[in-house]
């Protein structure tokens, strides 16, 4: 018999819904927080790749709810941002009207699909209730001095009309592009708003070895905080000091001039009158260019003779000192010592301008810079010695005669927090006309409703032109209210507290309420986070630090929010490109719904292969999904069920039930799903022998976490009258496990010539073809005629051949 998924589908959404079966439960002392990255809920609706991460968390959810744990799986909208606005200023909508129309959609596709969210639970950034605590939490940040207004160079995007944070560039060719819309991005100084992140950039890192992430996201995180341990020695200018940071102390004897930035404070205090300007023209050039140009290591050197001269503090040697754009002002302090020898950038600098190159690590080739690790040569103190021994030696050394000390530096920048846009958190600030600083306590400072959402060209928010918004009087004293909004990467830094505190749709108990620290107490960490590979820095980074700081603040009990992350691989086109509306390759799941069913889409999906690998589309593979859901349905539908255990599926069963747990619990969906397929091929094998019942039940069970509606209906049709969700989950009879792999033997005209393990109660059929296919046995009857064939189940074959 086979059945309509629409009918299925129309009756078991509805069953859920009036049910209130997805409500989140509060009953057990184990739970599980199970967290997908909230979508930015787009005009373009929902997207394949969605329901592939979505799908997974929401078979774990289903497992450990039969499991009996209390689970929050909940969803909600990442609804400020940039495309709304974007949208709005090209069609003339309202982005807070656009995004409730995207946010109704999206909600609709997801029920669909039958996941598990509690919709009571349902959270939206753009809701003011939402954001007043996003707000409130900047106050708390502002309070600790954590958030700072003041002037910065800045990433300026002309075409977007605002400033963009490091994480929303992407470069290409050498020129910085903003990541939305591919615009160009330039520097610029800006007064703004940043969060001070690098205060805790110690705290994110050791955060990170508390945390079950795959290694690779974690060294991009260390990467991005990039913790490095040096020195900072003190070159003697005539009336200057300048302080280099190194991290190679131990060239120190190597050195052949010093370097610094351009924009280095002191570098025209330096620079004699006849290089003067020289000197100002090179600055001038480098203010155009990217820190990523200026990092490349592949472009020519360039520089300036500064006509000072500085006294290396070790060798007592004066070295020259220049300007170029290599070095960062940003980074260390700005100047560095420079070993040509070994160092490549230093290598090319010298040979360009003819500069001294003294080689002080022992190598046979002095050809080129030489990086590697050696002993060292030609430096007094630390001659014979290794890197590590060197580094040890001469750090000790220059602390004690005072002239450097040990230095930590970070590669992280403070976040700058201030986006020229309309549509975002506004800022509970307002700006004296004497420039004070005065925060509004009375939240949320809600977003007014304008109809001009151009920029206006000078670096400032829509908002600005809102003078009945713009202009406040307290005691008779005039404000004006901060006009830029928060970055889109606000309300996703705490979003997964907001779901805890959820009362209702965007109502939320008391962030630094009892109450609230009591369900902290219980939901927090979470244990599974599931999305995609792109926030592994951005995001990521930012909601770690928030935590970090509402810890601080004891609002939270633990640092780190997410214990174990996963990334889901991309779903590709059928032509294995990423799928895209100019390829023509987007797979619309509306439809594939209405052609094949949830179930079979979501089947598929955790079928395609490893769950962190990007795979194409195949419409082959959502047939035989769709068939096998067929398949399995039918088995359990026709299957004669019987309460008498004949022993005969104990085996199997047992075993398939301990590899699917473990499987789901390691995201290893695509395995699970194939014991479930060994299953169902072994009742198939029964031949319509009667069942036992609890093996079908605990079978039906695994696959309703895959495939949920027609769980539902079969296990109402096992005669159950409540949601499977309320039942157990299978336990695994480990004494079965054991027992049932045994050794039959092989006789070739009753000569033993091969043992074999097989399970228990392998069928005569099979026990042939396994005897036949055994290299041994097979040069005893190859070639010869087979006479006869005995085979006694569990205990031996025996073939007669002449
Ligand atoms: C001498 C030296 C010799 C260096 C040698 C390297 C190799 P990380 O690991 O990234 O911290 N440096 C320091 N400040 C800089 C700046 N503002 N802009 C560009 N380069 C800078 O690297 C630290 C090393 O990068 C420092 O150690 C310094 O060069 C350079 F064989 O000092 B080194």
């Amino acid at each position: 018999m086979e059945f309509s998924h629409k009918a299925i589908e129309k009756k078991w959404a509805k069953y859920w819904e009036q049910n209130k079966t997805f409500k989140t439960r509060n009953t057990s002392n184990k739970k599980s927080y199970i967290l997908d990255m909230f979508p930015y809920p787009s005009g373009a609706g929902i997207h394949v790749g969605h329901i592939k991460g979505y799908t997974s968390t929401d078979v774990i959810s289903r497992m450990k709810l039969m499991q009996g744990y209390d689970v929050l799986h909940p969803m909600g909208w990442d609804a400020f941002g940039l495309p709304a606005e974007q949208y709005a200023l090209k069609t003339g909508n309202d982005p807070l009207d656009f995004t409730l129309a995207n946010i109704a959609n999206f909600k609709k596709q997801l029920k669909m699909i039958g996941f598990t969210y509690d919709y009571d639970k349902e959270i939206s950034t753009s809701n003011p209730n939402f954001y007043k605590v996003t707000q409130w939490i900047f106050v708390q940040m502002y309070k600790k001095g954590l958030a700072e207004y003041k002037n910065v160079e800045v990433n300026w995007c002309q075409e977007l009309g605002t400033v963009l944070a490091n994480d929303e560039i992407v470069e290409k060719d050498g020129v910085m592009l903003s990541e939305r819309g591919d615009y160009p991005v330039v520097k610029k100084n800006m007064k703004q708003w940043v969060l001070k992140i690098t205060e805790y950039a110690e705290s994110l890192l050791q955060g990170l070895e508390e945390v079950e992430w795959n290694s690779s996201i974690k060294d991009l995180q260390r990467n991005w905080i990039g913790k490095s341990t040096g020195v900072e020695l003190i070159f003697k200018s005539d009336n200057i000091n300048i302080n280099v940071f190194t991290t190679r102390v131990d060239t120190i004897y190597g050195v052949s001039y010093v370097v610094m930035a351009p924009e280095h404070q002191d570098v025209l205090k330096l620079t004699t009158q006849d290089k003067l300007e020289e000197v100002n023209a090179y600055i001038k050039i480098t203010k155009n260019k990217s820190e990523i140009d200026r990092k490349d290591e592949s472009k020519p050197k360039t520089g300036v003779f500064t006509g000072s001269y500085a006294i290396n503090p070790i060798t007592n040697e004066s070295v020259p000192i220049w300007i170029s754009d290599y070095v960062l002002n940003n980074y260390g302090t700005g100047a560095v010592m420079s070993v040509p020898a070994h160092d490549t950038r230093d290598w090319e600098f010298a040979t360009k301008f003819n500069l001294p190159i003294k080689f002080i690590l022992k190598t046979d080739d002095q050809s080129k810079a030489f990086v590697g690790e050696s002993i060292h040569i030609n430096s007094e103190l630390i001659n014979g010695l290794n890197r590590i021994e060197a580094i040890e030696k001469m750090t000790k050394y220059v602390e004690e005669h005072k002239i450097g000390f040990v230095k930590t530096n970070y590669k992280l920048r403070d976040w700058l927090f201030s986006r020229q846009r309309f549509y975002g958190e506004p800022f509970p600030i307002l700006h004296g006309e004497d420039g004070s600083i005065i925060l509004v306590e009375d939240l949320p400072v809600v977003l007014p409703r304008i109809k001009d959402f151009k920029p206006s060209g000078d670096g400032q928010s829509p908002l600005a032109k809102v003078d009945e918004w713009v202009n406040v009087k307290i005691n008779g004293v005039k404000y004006k209210r901060e006009t830029n909004t928060m970055p889109n990467s606000a309300g996703p830094s705490w979003y997964f507290l907001a779901y805890i505190l959820a009362i209702a749709e965007n109502e939320f108990i008391d962030i630094d309420s009892p109450q609230a620290k009591q369900l902290f107490e219980k939901w927090l960490p979470i244990d599974v986070y599931v999305g995609g590979q792109e926030h592994a820095v951005g995001h990521l980074l930012y909601a770690r630090f928030w935590m970090h700081v509402l810890y601080d603040l004891k609002i939270v009990n633990r640092k780190e929010p997410f214990k174990k992350l996963y990334n889901q691989g991309m779903i590709l086109g059928p032509d294995n490109r990423k799928m895209s509306k100019r390829w023509g390759n987007v797979i619309n799941p509306d439809d594939v719904v209405q052609t094949h069913g949830a179930d079979s889409l979501r089947l598929y999906e955790m079928f395609m292969g490893p769950f962190e690998a990007s795979l194409p589309w195949s419409e082959e593979g959502l047939d035989s999904a769709l068939k096998w859901v067929h398949r399995a349905f039918r088995m359990v539908n026709n299957a004669t069920l019987t309460n008498d255990n004949d022993q005969s599926l104990d085996f199997i069963y047992n075993d398939v039930v301990k590899k699917v747990t473990d499987m789901i619990e390691s995201l290893k969906f695509n395995t699970a799903i194939s014991q479930l397929m060994v299953f169902v091929n072994a009742i198939y094998k029964q031949e319509g022998k009667p069942i036992y019942k609890p093996y079908i039940e605990g079978f039906v069970q695994m696959l309703s976490t895959f495939t949920p509606f027609i769980g539902e209906e079969l296990w109402e049709k096992l005669g159950f009258k409540e949601t499977i969700l309320k039942s157990t989950w299978p336990t695994v009879d480990e004494s079965k496990l054991v027992l049932s792999n045994i050794i039959v033997a092989i006789q070739v005209n009753g000569k033993l010539r091969a043992t074999i393990e097989v399970e228990k109660n392998t069928s005569k059929e099979e026990l042939l073809l396994l005897a036949k296919s055994n290299d041994n046995v097979k040069s005893f009857i190859s070639n010869k005629q087979i006479i006869k064939e005995i085979v006694v189940v569990d205990k031996i074959v025996n073939i007669v051949v002449k």
